[in-house]
């Protein structure tokens, strides 16, 4: 694992430099083939995919442990240095409303879309928090847990937390 003090350094060149073909702008933090904004409004699960949608990207979809890791260290890099806003959890696009206990990336980004929606995508993915996923009382809907490292916890879909973007550069 890199030290913290460069990857701050990394995540700072990044941040300065932009990203051409990133949706986010200098906003936009990199990863491989993607780049991502975290947003900190406070928003229901719904509400996260249409806010990534209308910055264009979508809601972010984790799909290897490689692609979290980066995700963790961002989050918990700005929980520690930035103080401009609220702490929260952040709305992932994960999700079991089609079909309870099976996790998948709604790739139409709608809770009401039909269940054969070719771009629904099962999750081969994923890492839950301790204690998770608990569904109590219904929780449909999948965030980065901030009490548990950031893993994967559920919460109901109405509630508001933060929410990460995910662009695929060059699509
Ligand atoms: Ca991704
Ligand atoms: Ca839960």
């Amino acid at each position: 694992m890199l030290p913290l003090g460069l990857v701050v350094a990394l995540v700072s060149l990044t941040l300065c430099e932009g990203q051409p073909n990133c949706h986010f702008g200098s906003k936009g933090v990199t990863f491989g083939e993607s780049c991502y904004k975290f947003v900190h409004e406070h928003l229901s699960w719904p509400e996260a995919v249409t806010y990534c949608v209308a910055l264009g990207g979508e809601l972010v979809r984790i799909e290897s442990a490689a692609e979290h890791n980066f995700l963790i260290q961002i989050a918990k890099q700005l929980k520690q240095n930035d103080t401009s806003f609220d702490i929260k959890d952040y709305w992932i696009n994960l999700s079991d409303v089609i079909v309870q206990g099976e996790w998948a990336w709604l790739g139409n980004t709608r809770l009401d879309a039909p269940s054969d929606s070719p771009s629904n995508e099962l999750a081969s993915y994923v890492r839950w928090g301790p204690t998770q996923p608990d569904n109590t009382p219904r929780e449909d809907c999948v965030g980065l847990w901030l009490q548990g490292d950031f893993l994967f916890g559920d919460w109901p879909c109405s509630t508001r937390l933060h929410a990460i973007c995910e662009d695929s550069m060059g699509h």
